[in-house]
């Protein structure tokens, strides 16, 4: 029988930040060598994901394989057996897929989808792209019959769309059809979370760290100098109230903190807690943070620089060929359960 599929993207519109790294990198490669042997993972870029707000095209083709090679800097084993990284635009079954499943999703529904008015808020143009992107997120998911899709809080909302689409065609046409992913808890548990990563921006913790939104102060970049994203954090915002207290609602600023302090350091929020809850001291907690994102930038591009870029393009060529023809075969099931093919 195969192996439950572990499945996680991450678009190449923009530098990957601090964000990325947490909310979605580090946890696939956590959860590969958790459960090495047991589960394919499946490591891809929604290329064609990535231009659904304007991006300077110029840079799109050297982004994705940059962007490679930082997950595998942040951990993922690509020479592990039934470990795949691929494009979604060398599929064209991912394309296939999303127009099929856009005339079973109603418009009301993508209407409802938080990113998408975050999005297109305040833009003279919105792109029909950015309206489609989570029926797309869900071709490249149940191409391959995904039932583990480690993302960031943001990203909860798709994939619960991705559920009730996946149910609904099983529903209409074999209960077979589509392989449905866990549903958000459960995503969370495998994840070993108690609830989703969203890492927000150094100078408005109101807001997640995103890479598509010019935010410089707000936002690490992995790319960025390491000392310079020791004085970003720094110079973070935070509160007046003078006590350290992990409540987002109240102290969004230095909760982020925490949490990341968390996160790097591989110590629980509790942990984390036990030793800065109720002290005054800003300044000493954004020091601690500093010094391990400037550390852990240094490890970071210091893993990336050794990585070769021709080992990376033929493991492409051998997963993208391997891919095809599973994207294929499902794409056909569908093409004959909604009639386009014989059965
Ligand atoms: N701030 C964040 N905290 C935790 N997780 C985050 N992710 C993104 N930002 C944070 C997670 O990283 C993955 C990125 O996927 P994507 O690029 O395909 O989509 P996105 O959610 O639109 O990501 P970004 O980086 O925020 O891009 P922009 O700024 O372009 O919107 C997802 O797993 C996401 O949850």
């Amino acid at each position: 029988m195969s192996k439950p599929i572990i499945l996680t993207g991450i678009r190449s519109n923009g530098e990957l930040t601090l964000g990325n790294y947490l909310g979605a990198m580090l946890p696939l490669a956590r959860l590969q060598a958790r459960h090495a042997g047991e589960y394919q993972v499946n490591m891809f870029v929604p290329d064609l994901h990535s231009f659904t707000t304007p991006i300077d095209h110029e840079d799109l083709y050297a982004n994705t394989i940059r962007n490679l090679k930082m997950f595998i800097a942040s951990g993922l084993n690509t020479t592990q057996k039934d470990t795949f990284i691929y494009r979604q635009s060398f599929i064209p079954a991912h394309a296939e897929l999303t127009w099929i499943l856009d005339c079973f999703v109603y418009f009301g529904e993508l209407s409802r989808m938080t990113q998408f008015k975050e999005k297109s808020e305040n833009q003279e143009t919105v792109s029909v792209g950015l309206f489609n992107y989570p029926v797309l997120m869900a071709a490249d998911i149940l191409l391959y019959g995904a039932k583990y899709v480690p993302v960031g809080e943001d990203q909860r909302q798709h994939l619960e769309l991705v559920r009730d689409l996946a149910i609904r065609m099983n529903h209409q046409f074999s209960e077979n059809l589509f392989i449905v992913p866990e549903a958000w808890d459960e995503q969370l548990k495998f994840a070993g979370l108690n609830k989703g990563v969203r890492i927000r921006s150094l100078k408005n913790p109101d807001k997640k760290m995103s890479k598509s939104i010019s935010d410089p102060a707000g936002t690490i970049l992995l790319s960025d100098d390491p000392d310079e994203a020791a004085k970003k954090v720094m110079s973070a915002t935070t509160d007046s109230i003078g006590q350290i207290n992990y409540d987002f609602t109240t102290q969004p600023g230095i909760s982020n903190i925490l949490q990341i302090i968390s996160l790097l350091s591989e110590r629980s929020l509790d942990e984390v807690l036990a030793k800065w809850q109720g002290s005054t001291s800003y300044g000493d907690l954004k020091q601690e943070a500093a010094g391990l994102v400037r550390d852990f930038l240094i490890d970071f591009q210091n893993k990336v620089s050794q990585i070769e870029e021709s080992l990376i393009d033929e493991k492409l060529l051998r997963d993208e060929a391997a891919m095809r023809q599973v994207a294929e075969a499902k794409l056909l099931e569908v093409q004959q359960m909604v009639g386009l093919r014989r059965k």
